[in-house]
C-alpha cells in the first residue's frame, strides 16, 4: 500500500513538472515578427525590446517582393510588414496580427506596459496612436516618396508633403513642451512616432525650429531598449531604393496586389 500511494506521489510530480515545463515553454515561445528594418518595422522591435520579450525575425523583404508571398498574405492581407504571430495568444493559442498599431495595442494589452488600463490614460495614448498611423506615418512615407524616390522631381507634392510633416511636428513640438511624452507617460504612441520622426532631415525639417519636438527625441533616444530595437537589422542585404530599379518597380510599381 505504502509503495503504491509511494508511486502514485511519483507519478504526480512528475505530470506537474512536465505541465510546469510545456507552461514555461509556451510562455517562453517566441513572438514571430515579419520585418524589414525601416521605421513601421522599428515600432515593433523597440516594443519588444522595451517589453523584454523573446521574439525572432522573420525577414520580409519588401525590395524583393516577399510581402506579396502566400504565406505572409495569409497573415497580413495588407501585403506590408509588420506582422507578427504570437504562438502563445489568447487562451493559449496562436494569434497573428498585422497593422504596426494594432501589434503595439495588442502586445500593450498583453504585457500590461506602455498602454496604461486607466480608461482617461488609455484614450489618450490611442489618440497620438492614431494620429501617427493616420498622419505621421503617411506624410512622411509620401516626403520620402516625392524627395528621394519619385522618378521626376514635383514641387508641387515635395512642397505639400514636407510642410504636412512640418505642420506634425509642429503640433509634437507644442503638445511636449510642459509634458515628457505624447500622452504624459512614456507609452505605444511615443514608440510609433519615433523611428519616423527621428528622419526628419530626409523629410526636410529644420530641427531648429522645434526645440521641444528636439529634447522628445533625445528623450526616446537615450533609452536603452530603444536604441536595441532601432539596431534590429536582417541578415540579407537592405535595399537601397535609391539606386535598385527592381526594387522601386517592386514596391511603387506593379506588385502584384498594388
Ligand atoms: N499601415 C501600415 C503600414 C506598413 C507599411 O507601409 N509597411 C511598408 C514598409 S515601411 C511595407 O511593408 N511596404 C511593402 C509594400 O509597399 O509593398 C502599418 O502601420 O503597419
Amino acid at each position: 500500500m505504502a509503495k503504491k500511494k509511494r508511486a502514485a506521489k511519483a507519478a504526480k510530480k512528475s505530470t506537474k513538472k512536465s505541465v510546469q515545463s510545456a507552461k514555461r515553454k509556451s510562455v517562453l515561445a517566441p513572438i514571430e515578427l515579419y520585418f524589414w528594418p525601416t521605421p513601421n518595422g522599428f515600432k515593433i522591435t523597440v516594443m519588444l525590446e522595451e517589453c523584454g520579450l523573446p521574439y525572432v525575425i522573420k525577414p520580409v523583404n519588401i525590395g524583393r517582393g516577399d510581402q506579396f508571398k502566400p504565406e505572409f498574405l495569409a497573415i497580413s492581407p495588407n501585403n506590408r510588414m509588420p506582422a507578427i504571430i504570437d504562438p502563445n495568444g489568447p487562451g493559449g493559442k496562436p494569434i497573428s496580427v498585422f497593422e504596426s498599431g494594432a501589434i503595439l495595442q495588442y502586445l500593450g494589452r498583453k504585457t500590461g506596459k506602455f498602454y496604461p488600463a486607466d480608461e482617461r490614460k488609455r484614450t489618450a495614448v490611442e489618440e497620438w496612436l492614431f494620429w501617427q498611423v493616420g498622419g505621421v506615418g503617411p506624410m512622411a512615407g509620401q516626403a520620402h516618396h516625392f524627395r528621394s524616390y519619385a522618378p521626376e522631381k514635383i514641387p508641387y507634392a515635395i512642397e505639400r508633403y514636407t510642410r504636412e510633416v512640418g505642420r506634425l511636428y509642429g503640433i509634437i513640438d507644442k503638445r511636449v513642451e510642459k509634458r515628457d511624452f505624447l500622452a504624459g507617460e512614456y507609452s505605444i504612441a511615443d514608440m510609433a512616432v519615433y523611428p519616423w520622426a527621428k528622419l526628419w532631415e530626409r523629410q526636410g525639417q529644420d530641427i531648429n525650429a522645434l526645440p521641444n519636438f528636439a529634447r522628445w527625441l533625445e528623450r526616446i533616444k537615450a533609452r536603452p531598449a530603444v536604441a536595441r530595437g532601432m539596431a534590429v537589422r536582417v541578415e540579407q542585404p537592405t535595399v537601397d531604393l535609391a539606386k535598385d530599379e527592381e526594387a522601386r518597380r517592386i514596391l511603387f510599381g506593379i506588385g502584384a496586389n498594388n
